[in-house]
């Protein structure tokens, strides 16, 4: 039997929540269909050792609801991944959230009928869902990389992948464990798992550059200045370069300042960690010596904190620029490398060969060890979308119409695909932002659209091909001139073989994005066809 709804919602974490919440303000007939067995999303299923946000805690919330801000205690200055979960679940129960959310659904297809203007979606279950609008909450970082390392499945231990672990948890006492990547996840999860493990070998194809996060319980005084000053606070971030007040972006340019100057700040900023480094100066994207500046000034803090020196120089990036791979903060990465349990293997000098039965195997040698942890990343932006079946006007699929990277109008729609919409997509900020101010951006602006659409009683909306067109050509021209698409990052789907190398994210900054789709709005929707 054929469920007949106003809207399907794919994805119940922090979009597909917050989308589904204000539907039901709109008086729509809405149901989320999740994946997982519960709410939550990108803290749902990356549960490794030491997965905790890098975005200050008061920052990193819902805004929506002042009620829920008030009452809601932080208690570190970086919640961990237990506590966002708890925090999404209370948010669930709050608003009451589950009973239009069906888990354990994976959505299969989507088709766009030409003849009644509506949605048929299918879940992996055989459900059908005819709905007028669907809305993909689907994440950007939600498909893990497959790991494809010859001979891995012969293997005789346990491999885990740090963004689908274990609920459980794992025990790695008395186990040598492999750590494959060096990314986020991995600089998060080593230096727990060195805690515990008997052995670490930490196998590293391209060194990152971290900055300390220096963690520690959230100050009263933070979030009473953050409360005390609410309102404010939301909506300078709101139109922030990236979503968030606590990296203190500064304006001066680093190639303008003296050494011992220019020193200072960057040594202010370290001492008080997480981003605020990547905000020290307005230059460090866009001008090569400036960001070398910086770059350098990392590179000495790797040396100073890493004894060993030859295990520091393999931890110093050299092949791109400084923030142009997504920057990570980590709680003692770096000093992990001092501890006896813990050895370092620069696949670039020896290449990873093989996986056998007992370990990895390089070209330097054999590593034998109990377990293998693949930090290995995601199919960035696209993965989740391209593994739905989504066809939109004339059967055109999705997958072919992004064959040659991602293209929409504004990262909200897709040319030929009336209806649809993808929260935070590619060519909007996202990534390259706090995710839940983007993501309340987003659904705001589709609730205001729902509404207009509702009070005008218009049937369809979709983005025309010329405004298309125009956007990508902005995304692009806009990360043409900055350093990011030099290195070899996920933002230009770099990780997965074969992906089309296209920067995806709009690096425009969040609140001139955020001025452009209000403007498009007040517009009549100026660049979309309304019938
Ligand atoms: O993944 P990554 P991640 N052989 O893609 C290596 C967000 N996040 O899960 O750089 C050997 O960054 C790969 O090497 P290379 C955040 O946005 C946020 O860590 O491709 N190595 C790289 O070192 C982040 O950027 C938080 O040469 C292989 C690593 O695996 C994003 O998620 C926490 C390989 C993958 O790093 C992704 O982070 C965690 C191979 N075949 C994540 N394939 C917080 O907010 C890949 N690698 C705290």
């Amino acid at each position: 039997m054929t469920k007949t709804l106003d809207a399907v919602i794919i994805g119940a974490g922090i979009s597909g929540m917050y989308m589904l919440h204000r539907m039901r303000g709109l008086g729509l007939n809405a149901r989320v269909y999740e994946a997982g067995a519960d709410v939550g999303g990108t803290w749902y299923w990356n549960r490794y050792p030491g997965a905790r946000v890098d975005i200050e805690s008061q920052e990193y919330s819902y805004s929506f609801s002042e009620e829920l801000e008030r009452e809601w205690k932080w208690t570190e200055r970086y919640a961990a991944q237990p506590e966002i979960l708890a925090y999404l679940n209370h948010v669930a129960d709050r608003f009451d959230l589950r009973r239009d959310i069906q888990f354990d659904t994976r959505i299969a297809s989507a088709a766009f009928d030409e003849a009644t203007g509506r949605w048929t979606v299918k879940t992996e279950g055989g459900e059908t869902i005819d709905a007028k609008f669907v809305v993909a909450a689907t994440g950007c970082l939600s498909v893990p990389n497959e790991p494809k390392f010859q001979g891995q499945d012969r293997f005789k231990g346990p491999t885990y992948h740090t963004g689908r672990w274990p609920h459980e948890g794992v025990d790695f006492t008395g186990k040598r464990v492999a750590v494959i990547g060096t990314g986020s996840s991995a600089i998060q999860s080593i230096p727990q798992i060195a805690k515990q493990a008997d052995k670490v070998i930490v196998f590293q194809r391209t060194p990152n550059y971290s900055v300390p996060a220096h963690n520690g319980p959230i100050k009263p005084e933070v979030v009473e200045a953050w409360l005390a000053n609410r309102d404010q606070n939301r909506q300078e971030q709101r139109l922030s370069p990236a979503g968030f007040l606590s990296s203190n972006a500064n304006e001066a340019l680093a190639t303008q300042l003296g050494d011992n100057e220019r020193r200072q700040v960057l040594e202010d900023r370290w001492a008080v960690g997480g981003f605020t480094i990547g905000a020290a100066f307005a230059d460090i994207s866009v001008d090569p010596v400036a960001n070398a500046m910086v770059a350098e000034f990392a590179a000495e803090k790797i040396r100073e904190i890493v004894k060993d020196p030859k295990t520091a120089e393999k931890l110093v990036p050299r092949d791109y620029p400084f923030g142009t791979k997504r920057l990570c903060v980590d709680t003692g990465y770096y000093e992990v490398f001092n501890r006896d349990n813990v050895e370092l293997i620069d696949l670039k000098e020896t290449p990873l060969s093989t996986i056998t039965e007992t370990g990895v195997t390089t070209t330097g040698g054999d590593f034998e060890v109990d377990a293998i942890v693949f930090a290995i990343g995601f199919d960035a932006m696209t993965g989740a979308l391209s593994r739905i079946d989504i066809s939109g006007r004339g059967g055109q699929t999705l997958k072919d119409a992004w064959a040659e990277g991602p293209k929409t109008y504004l990262g909200l729609m897709v040319a030929g695909f009336p209806n649809f919409f993808t929260v935070t997509g590619p060519g909007s900020p996202s990534v390259l932002s706090n995710m839940i101010v983007s993501i309340e951006q987003h659904v705001d602006w589709l609730s205001d659209l729902f509404a207009f659409m509702g009070m005008y009683g218009l049937a369809t909306i979709e983005a025309a091909p010329e405004s298309q067109t125009a956007w990508v050509e902005h995304v692009n021209e806009a990360a043409s001139k900055t350093l990011y698409p030099v290195a070899n990052s996920w933002y230009l789907g770099a990780n997965v073989p074969g992906k089309p190398r296209v920067f995806m994210p709009y690096i425009g900054g969040v609140g001139a994005y955020r001025t452009l789709c209000d403007a498009v709005a007040a517009n009549g929707y100026m660049g979309f066809k309304l019938r």
